[in-house]
């Protein structure tokens, strides 16, 4: 009896039973827990390099924004250190932004490449203690953890045209992708209803551009000055996530048009003053103008120029004069052509900044050479679109509507927000996203840079609706971009997913729990 018991005890240690799984969300790539070994952090001794001191200290501040306050934080030796962190270059640790995470009852160490990787292992520490507080501290179990992302580019986009949410609303976004280790975001600045950036050279578009939102004409100019806009580029730094801007064109410009008529090149009954002009030599060194500025505020290597939807408001180029000159000069054959042209225009404008282009997938037959921009492919009924990008060998960023377009309702119960026919965006479907898209990215595996979700706002007026179509989609989208989970386990990931909960609970967060649909029930849109 005594030897099977002990037996028990044995093949307990040795299946991955004995390993307590942990709560990171996104899932690592390794990790072991014991049980019955614990750390408790009650005070901080730490040491590292003097070039990562200020990990540390942004580390206790994350703790104590969610309530975990330390009875102290102080420089030790090593030896005595309960919190070390190691960088160096050398280390097993291959990927630059992976980490080794090692946690005994005295101490815990994190090991990398670079300040990112100590960064990502300090965020798996993160969200374990909240998982665990104290009054003061927090406690965890021993175990190891070894994690790198399988994707450089996790993505979130904001669009901030159709409804403006401001300093605040964008920097708690940005705190939350860096607890889930995204690190990308795209700010969608100007498009229809408003103009959102402070450009010096062209006052009008804070006055004018700025005014107005997707409900409402005449509401107030809302815009980012340069030095918020810098603000928010610092905020998101110091979290490892790269600002990554879009100046829309030559399409979705009518806030623009609306400050600089004297570039409009016209646009349709339902879209009107839609696009740039094309035809005048003025428009480009307008808009070259704006941009140089762009790249003088945004430190990124690249800036997005949208190109997406362009025959939505293009009909006026074919009666505009200046235009059709254009099309004979360089025998453009259609309007098509026009936008290719300009596209590869202002592409070469930015290669003279030393900035690449990003464009949504209408770029890739564009014939812009493949070194000077990357695509994003978004339509995801147009499957054929990725393809060609693949095929022209494009840097790709997949943000296919399904499951990405967190405007799209997530659950068929809501009614605010969009459909594709019946489909929508759920949380299973984003989680799915490996398996969905395997032919491509076992194809293309070094052309397909990584996901995006992109959050549109016509249907999105406010913070508390923001949250409810973000919360809890971009776990999930961090869970596929990081892309460690062998394949979605849903179940498994909402049971990680409790923590979270309760953190948005105690932060006010109006969140969507897809297993409690009549807790937390939709909040929805205003009506235009
Ligand atoms: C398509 S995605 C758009 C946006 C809209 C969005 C709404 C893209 C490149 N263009 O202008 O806001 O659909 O889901």
């Amino acid at each position: 009896m005594r030897i099977l018991i002990l037996l028990l005890i044995l093949a307990g240690q040795f299946t991955p039973g004995y390993s307590q799984k942990s709560f990171i969300i996104p899932q690592p790539a390794a990790s072991s827990f014991t049980t019955d070994k614990k750390m408790n952090l009650e005070e901080i001794h730490y040491s590292c390099a003097p070039g990562q001191e200020f990990l540390v200290k942004n580390f206790v501040q994350q703790l104590a924004d969610f309530g975990i306050v330390l009875k102290g934080c102080e420089k030790s030796l090593a030896k005595k250190a309960n919190l070390l962190l190691v960088l160096d270059p050398k280390s097993l640790v291959e990927e630059a932004e992976g980490y080794k995470l090692v946690i005994t009852p005295k101490q815990l160490r994190i090991v990398a490449k670079s300040d990112a990787g100590l960064f990502y292992g300090l965020q798996s520490v993160l969200q374990l203690a909240v998982a665990k507080p104290f009054a003061a501290g927090f406690e965890l179990s021993c175990g190891t953890v070894q994690d790198a992302p399988k994707f450089g580019w996790r993505g979130l986009m904001l669009d901030e045209s159709r409804h403006f949410f401001g300093m605040e609303k964008v920097k708690m976004l940005l705190d939350w992708m860096a607890f889930y280790k995204l690190n990308r975001f795209h700010w969608h600045l100007t498009d229809e209803p408003g103009w959102r950036l402070e450009i010096k050279g062209y006052p009008l578009f804070t006055t004018v551009g700025a005014k107005g939102n997707f409900l409402d004409r005449n509401a107030e100019p809302k815009f980012y000055t340069q030095s918020e806009a810098k603000e928010i580029i610092r905020y998101a730094a110091d979290r490892f996530i790269e600002v990554i801007p879009e100046i829309d064109m030559p399409g979705h410009a009518a806030a623009a048009n609306r400050s600089y008529p004297e570039f409009n090149g016209g646009g349709s009954e339902k879209y009107p003053d839609f696009t740039f002009d094309p035809g005048k030599e003025g428009t480009y060194t307008y808009l070259s103008n704006i941009l140089w500025e762009v790249a003088a505020i945004f430190p990124s290597r690249y800036i997005h120029l949208g190109g997406d939807e362009v025959n939505f408001g293009n009909q006026q180029w074919n009666t505009n004069a200046g235009i059709q000159a254009l099309m004979q000069r360089h025998q453009l054959k259609d309007l098509q052509a026009v936008e290719f042209y300009f596209l590869r225009r202002m592409t070469d404008t930015l290669s003279t900044m030393k900035k690449t282009m990003i464009g949504w997938d209408e770029i890739v037959t564009a014939g812009i050479p493949a070194s000077q921009c990357k695509t994003m492919w978004w339509r995801h009924d147009k499957p054929k679109q990725l393809e060609l990008a693949l095929q022209n060998g494009y840097h790709t960023i997949l943000c296919p509507r399904i499951p990405f377009y967190f405007d799209f309702v997530q659950s068929n119960t809501h009614t605010s927000g969009r459909y594709w026919q019946k489909a929508f965006a759920p949380v299973e479907k984003i989680l799915e996203f490996k398996q969905l898209y395997k032919e491509q990215l076992t194809k293309y595996p070094e052309l397909i840079d990584g996901i995006q979700a992109n959050i549109w706002t016509e249907t999105i007026h406010s913070n508390e609706r923001l949250d409810f179509m973000t919360f809890p989609r971009m776990a999930a989208l961090a869970e596929a971009a990081w892309g460690q989970a062998d394949a979605a386990d849903f179940a498994d990931f909402m049971q990680r997913l409790q923590p979270s909960f309760r953190l948005y609970q105690v932060k006010g967060i109006r969140y969507f729990d897809p297993q409690q649909p009549e807790e937390t029930p939709e909040i929805p849109a205003l009506k235009k």
